[in-house]
C-alpha cells in the first residue's frame, strides 16, 4: 500500500465516501441549506467560482483538506516558487511563475536571480512587437508585416493558439495569425496558400529546436520563402526563433539577433508566459500580453497566500481528486460558454494530461491509485447538441467545469442572454434531474401508459459541476483562469506524489517515429517489428 492510500487522511475520506457520499442528494442539500451557494463559492477579482453543485456535505471539504497536509502542500508549493529542483527526473526547477512575477522579489535558480533575464527578454519582446505592429519592421520588398505564422508543436503551439483565439477582440484587425503544428503537409500548405512571403513573419518556436515536426515545417516554410525572396539575406527580415538552444537556431539559419530566449526551467506546456508568447504579443500588443501576465500573477498570489479552505485551485484540485479517486470518475470536462475559449479545452488537455498522466510516484514506485483524469470538452452550446446526453443520462460520472463571461465583446441582440441561459440551465438540470412524477406531469394520458417512454425521460440528476462566471474575457482574467488551472494541476500532482513536470511519453513518441522513418525510405519488406507493425509498414509501401 502506498503512503497516500495508507494514510489516515485517505482512509477517513474513503469512510466518508462509503457512509454519506453515495446516498447524498444535491437537490436535497440545496433545499435544506439556503446558504449552500454562499458557503461554497469564492472569488478572485472579477472571477466567481461556484462549487456548490458538487457531491459534498459540510464534512467533505475538511476531510479532503487533510490531503494537503498529508502531501505537505505548503512546502511543495514554496519549493516550486523558490526555484528548487522539483522536476527531479530532468533535474530542473519549475519556474513559469517567475515569468509573470510582478513583485520586486528575486527568484533564484541556484545562485542566479533569474528576474533580470526574464525582464530583459520581456523588454526585447516589447521592442520587437511594437516595431512590427507599428509597420516599421519591413520585409524584403519594403512592405510591413501583415501575417504572422507560428511554427511549433505541443507546448510551443497550444498556448499561443489558445490565447490569440481567446483575445481576438484585442487584436489589430489588419494582422492575421496562423499556427502550423502538424507535420502533415496539409497544415503548412493551408497556411502558405493564404500568405505572401514579403509580408509574412515566421516564428519558429521550439525549446530544443530539433523537434521533428517543427523542423520539417520550418524547413519547408524556409524553402517556400526562398523560392520567392531575392536571396538568403532576406531570411533575417522574415524569420525569428524562440528557443533555449542557440546553436540549433544558428544552424537553421536564423540570426541570433532574431532569437528570443527562454530557459530550461520553463516547461513546454507552461511556456506561453515566456518568449513563446511572442505570437500573443505581436497579435494583441505587449500591453495586453503584460496584462495576461498580471492576471496569472494575481492567481499565483491567491494560490500562495490564501488559506486552503478559501483557495480556488486547491478546492478545484480536491474536488477533482474526490471524483477521480473515490467516485472513480475517469474524465473531467471543460465547457466554456464563450466561443473565443474554443481552444481552452485542448490547451488544458495537454496541461493536465501531460502533467499528471503518470503511474510512477516520486520515489519510483507504481502508484496504487488513479492519477490524472482524461480532460475533454467543447464550447457550449455546441456540446449540448452532441455529447451532453451521456453526461445527463449515461452510466458514467463526468464532472464538468462550466465557464462564461457576464459581458460579451460583441453586441448582436439576444445572443448573449440565450447563451447564458443555456450555461445556467445545464448545470442546474445536471444537479436536479427530472423525477418520474415530473416526467408524467409533462406527458398526455396515452404517453403515460408507455412505461419505456416514461423511464427514458427520467434524469437522475446529482451530476456535479463547477461554474466559473467572470465579468469579461479580458487578458487579465484569461491570465488568472489559466494560472488557476495550472495550480490545480500542481496541487493534484503534489497529492498524488508524482512528478507533474516531465513527459517521458512525449519523448518516447519523438524516438519511435525516428526509428521507423528510415525503414520507409526504400521498398524492402520489413520484418523487425511485431507482425501488426510489419504488416502495416509493408502494406503502406505497396499502397503509397
Ligand atoms: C510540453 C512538452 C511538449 C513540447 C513539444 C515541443 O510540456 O514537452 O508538448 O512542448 O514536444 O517541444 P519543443 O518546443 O522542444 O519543440
Amino acid at each position: 500500500m502506498s503512503k497516500l492510500t495508507n494514510s489516515a487522511e485517505w482512509k477517513a475520506i474513503s469512510q466518508h465516501y462509503r457512509n454519506s457520499a453515495v446516498n447524498f442528494s444535491m437537490k436535497e442539500a440545496f433545499k435544506s441549506d439556503p446558504e449552500r451557494f454562499n458557503k461554497f463559492s469564492l472569488s478572485l477579482n472579477d472571477i466567481l467560482f461556484d462549487y456548490s453543485k458538487n457531491l459534498i456535505t459540510d464534512e467533505t471539504l475538511p476531510l479532503l483538506l487533510g490531503l494537503t497536509q498529508q502531501a505537505d502542500l505548503k512546502k511543495k508549493t514554496e519549493a516550486m516558487f523558490s526555484g528548487e529542483i522539483i522536476n527531479t527526473t530532468e533535474s530542473r526547477a519549475v519556474l513559469h511563475t517567475a515569468l509573470r512575477n510582478q513583485s520586486d522579489e528575486p527568484v533564484y535558480v541556484g545562485d542566479e536571480d533569474v528576474m533580470p533575464k526574464v525582464r530583459r527578454e520581456l523588454e526585447k519582446m516589447r521592442k520587437f512587437s511594437e516595431f512590427v505592429r507599428s509597420g516599421n519592421w519591413k520585409g524584403y520588398s519594403g512592405k510591413s508585416i501583415t501575417d504572422i505564422v507560428n511554427i511549433g508543436i505541443g507546448g510551443s503551439d497550444l498556448g499561443g493558439k489558445m490565447v490569440t483565439t481567446a483575445l481576438k477582440p484585442y487584436a489589430r484587425p489588419d494582422l492575421n495569425i496562423y499556427f502550423v503544428s502538424n507535420v502533415d503537409q496539409a497544415d503548412l500548405i493551408a497556411t502558405l496558400e493564404k500568405i505572401n512571403p514579403d509580408t509574412t513573419l515566421f516564428i519558429i518556436a521550439s525549446k530544443v529546436f530539433n523537434t521533428q515536426e517543427t523542423m520539417t515545417n520550418a524547413n519547408s516554410a524556409k524553402r517556400w520563402f526562398l523560392q520567392h525572396a531575392p536571396g538568403p539575406s532576406a531570411i533575417k527580415k522574415h524569420f525569428v526563433a524562440i528557443s533555449t538552444h542557440r546553436t540549433n537556431v544558428v544552424n537553421f539559419g536564423i540570426d541570433p539577433y532574431n532569437m528570443f530566449e527562454f530557459w530550461n526551467w520553463v516547461g513546454g506546456r507552461f511556456s506561453l508566459w515566456s518568449a513563446v508568447g511572442l505570437s500573443i504579443a505581436l497579435y494583441v500588443g505587449m500591453d495586453n500580453f503584460e496584462e495576461l501576465l498580471k492576471g496569472a500573477y494575481d492567481a499565483d498570489v491567491h494560490f500562495r497566500t490564501t488559506e486552503y479552505d478559501k483557495n480556488i485551485p486547491v478546492i478545484m484540485a480536491l474536488l477533482g481528486i474526490w471524483y477521480n479517486n473515490f467516485f472513480e470518475a475517469e474524465t473531467h470536462t471543460i465547457l466554456p460558454y464563450d466561443n473565443s475559449l474554443s481552444q481552452f479545452g485542448n490547451y488544458l488537455q495537454q496541461g493536465d494530461m501531460e502533467s499528471n498522466g503518470k503511474t510512477i510516484d516520486r520515489n519510483g514506485q507504481a502508484v496504487d491509485y488513479h492519477t490524472g483524469p482524461i480532460i475533454w470538452g467543447q464550447p457550449g452550446t455546441n456540446g449540448q447538441h452532441a455529447f451532453y446526453q451521456l453526461i445527463h443520462q449515461g452510466t458514467k460520472l463526468v464532472p464538468c467545469d462550466f465557464l462564461a463571461p457576464a459581458q460579451s465583446h460583441y453586441d448582436l441582440p439576444n445572443h448573449h442572454d440565450i447563451l447564458i441561459s443555456n450555461y445556467l440551465a445545464q448545470p442546474e438540470a445536471m444537479m436536479k434531474g427530472k423525477t418520474e412524477e415530473e416526467v408524467r406531469a409533462d406527458l398526455d394520458a396515452d404517453q403515460n401508459k408507455n412505461d419505456v417512454l416514461v423511464a427514458s425521460k427520467i434524469f437522475k440528476g446529482n451530476k456535479p459541476s463547477n461554474t466559473f462566471l467572470f465579468r469579461k474575457l479580458t487578458p487579465r482574467t484569461l491570465g488568472s483562469l489559466i494560472a488557476l488551472y495550472e495550480h490545480k494541476i500542481f496541487v493534484q500532482g503534489a497529492i498524488w506524489n508524482i512528478n507533474s513536470f516531465d513527459q517521458m511519453g512525449v519523448e518516447l513518441g519523438k524516438v519511435l517515429a525516428k526509428s521507423i522513418l528510415p525503414e520507409l525510405s526504400n521498398d524492402q519488406i520489413i520484418s523487425g517489428h511485431d507482425s501488426s507493425t510489419n504488416g502495416l509498414i509493408n502494406a503502406y509501401k505497396k499502397l503509397r
